[in-house]
């Protein structure tokens, strides 16, 4: 059977697939199954596990996709497989063929495919897009959308959305390549033929397209958040050049106000004072429209409306990881509030208006979206808070600072969250029973200095150097489940390891997760207490799904440690040296009464 729009939008009701990145629209990764409950967890044990064989293990950071009894996965070095839910046979495989330049930041991962009519979609290492066919694994379609010489690439999941004005359905994806300095762009596609129907870049001033055609410059075509330059051929500093901003994660669906909601990466470089005019306060250039999370409109592509979590970001805090859709009564009005919720790697959980977004809140002389910034970790040193009439941080004194004369760095300064973020890519869960935001995060911090740096196309654009360390002693990754009305902290767990796996909740009162030792986990929803694990035998660095066949409920996850703790993570790599590679995927159930 073919996958219709009407199945993707009622994806968070149904409980035999799963078909969106997210379990629904809104990414609130809840599914309203119960069998599998605080009473019955405890008896959870594997089905089967699948082996993605050869030598390309690393990191595997995908969640997977369920209809009609098939799982679609995909798996690192652009590898998808389809696999038969009940006993774990694989049906067909597509392995991608890679060129050796390509320049993944942070391992070789895929976040997983997108399903619609008879494809499956996914987002390849040398900044493609492929379309297969659901039923042979065939390619359908293949779009190269940038070049990945200079730095694009792709990790992210794509999305499926329906344009609310012309009923057209769009295929949304973005790209990676921050770290390279490339700007980052929001790409929808026509699902049957790749062909594109609009272009969002994500740097203020650059120029979007639709239907082949430019449309209109992302904000003001002056970019007046980026620095003028006399000297240079665009008038501008070079960094707006190769701005950033990428959203190289994956949409939600404001299928009411027609908005495509991502959350927009870092600025390129990282360095703050090459995105600040000389001698003046970084705070007054806010690299529009980085670190934040963007409203766009799913017919013509144009920004509606933005709200960034970290103006002229300094640290590399990004801002691209899921953004909730969720809905809740104001306790002082008893108004119902149409909000997004977005747990940042800056260390704040942030509820927006999604009602202001529609208006275009974020631009100039527009009043701000932000209902509410919490810290959602703890030992935040970049900022006390936020100013819920402005919108903006309030800041300490915590950009690393220029190098002094002569000097090749600038002087260390002791940051946290350090650039892997109080959370990073895994996504958080959203029950609406509990009312509580369920977030992966993380413990550590850095030392964090500025070096000097001329763009060259293909290396790394940072001018800043790190190293991580510890914060605590006892634990570095912690559960927290959040309240967004409050920001209260309702329970949390801790864990030796760095998190780096998203969370699902159920109706069954349990959240899921994954542990880098290798652990997956069911935790009471309401309270944190630890209910069921079960050891896989590498890193769990994935994101759980849930789906019920012939009256059974099956939870299913990937094992295979990487992604960029390993690789960047400093003290905390080394930690995590003992954990070795894998490459499966899991599927439990309760055992036949
Ligand atoms: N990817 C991971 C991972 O998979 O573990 C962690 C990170 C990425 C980061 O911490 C990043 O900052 C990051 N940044 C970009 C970017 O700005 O283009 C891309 C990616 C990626 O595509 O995986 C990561």
């Amino acid at each position: 059977k073919l996958v219709s729009w009407e199945d993707i939008q009622n994806d968070h009701q149904t409980t035999t697939d799963v078909l969106s990145y997210g379990l629904g629209l809104k990414a609130q990764r809840h599914s309203p199954l119960k069998q599998i409950n605080t009473k019955t967890v405890a008896a959870l044990a594997p089905a089967w596990s699948f082996s993605f064989g050869g030598e390309k293990q690393r990191g595997q950071e995908a969640q997977a996709l369920v209809h009609e009894g098939v799982i679609y996965v995909t798996a690192s070095y652009s590898r998808f497989f389809a696999i038969d839910a009940k006993s774990g046979k694989r049906l067909w495989e597509y392995e991608h063929r890679l060129p050796d330049d390509i320049r993944p930041c942070c391992d070789v991962v895929n976040r997983g495919p997108a399903i619609y009519g008879d494809k499956v979609f996914f987002g390849t290492l040398d900044a493609a897009m492929v379309a297969l066919n659901k039923d042979t694994g065939k390619v359908v379609w293949k779009k190269k959308f940038a070049d990945h010489k200079v730095g694009y690439t792709m990790t992210g999941a794509p999305f499926v959305v329906k344009d609310q004005k012309s009923g057209k359905v769009l295929l949304v994806h973005g790209s990676s390549g921050d770290e390279f300095g490339v700007v980052g762009w929001l790409f929808a596609r026509d699902p049957d033929t790749g062909e594109e129907v609009w272009a969002r870049p994500m740097v203020e001033g650059h120029m979007g397209r639709l239907n082949g055609k430019d449309s209109t410059p992302t904000g003001d075509a002056k970019a007046p958040s980026w620095p003028n330059d006399p000297k240079s051929p665009t008038g501008k500093v070079e960094a707006w050049s190769h701005g950033g901003g990428a959203p190289w994660q994956t949409a939600s669906f404001d299928i009411e106000n027609n908005m495509v909601v991502i959350g927009a990466g870092n600025p390129a470089p990282w360095n703050t004072w090459k995105r600040t005019a000389p001698g003046d306060d970084p705070r007054n250039w806010d690299s529009l429209f980085t670190s934040g999370q963007a409203y766009v409109d799913a017919s013509t592509g144009e920004l509606k409306g933005f709200y960034q979590h970290t103006p002229n970001d300094a640290w590399d805090f990004s801002g691209n990881n899921s953004v909730v859709l969720f809905e809740y009564k104001d306790p002082k009005t008893g108004k119902q509030v149409k909000a997004s919720a977005h747990a940042d790697r800056n260390g704040f959980f942030f509820v927006t208006d999604r009602e202001k977004l529609a208006k275009g809140a974020g631009y100039p002389n527009k009043p701000t979206s932000l209902i509410g910034a919490w810290p959602f970790v703890d030992g935040i040193t970049w900022a006390t808070g936020f100013d819920l009439k402005t919108g903006k941080p309030i800041e300490n004194n915590n950009r690393p600072p220029q190098p002094k004369n002569g000097a090749d760095k600038g002087d260390s300064v002791y940051v946290s969250p350090p650039f892997l973020g109080g959370t990073n890519w895994m996504p958080m869960s959203y029950s609406p029973e509990t009312g509580l935001f369920y977030v992966p995060a993380n413990h550590w911090a850095m030392d964090y200095w500025t070096e000097h740096l001329t763009y060259k196309a293909g290396s790394a654009y940072l001018g800043q150097g790190f190293r991580i360390k510890k914060l605590f002693d006892d634990h570095v990754g912690v559960f927290r489940a959040i309240d967004p009305k409050t920001g209260k902290i309702v329970w949390e767990h801790k864990e030796a390891f760095p998190l780096w796996a998203g969370t699902l909740t159920t109706a069954g009162g349990l959240m899921f997760s994954g542990t880098s030792d290798g652990y997956v986990k069911a935790f009471d929803a309401n309270t944190g207490d630890e209910l069921w694990k079960f050891q896989t035998g590498s890193g769990v660095v994935s994101v759980p799904i849930t789906w019920e066949m012939d009256g059974e409920q099956y939870v299913g996850i990937q094992s295979g440690y990487g992604g960029a703790v390993p690789l960047w993570g400093g003290d905390l790599a080394e930690l995590t040296r003992q954990v070795t590679q894998g490459g499966s995927f899991w599927v439990f159930k309760l055992p036949k009464q």
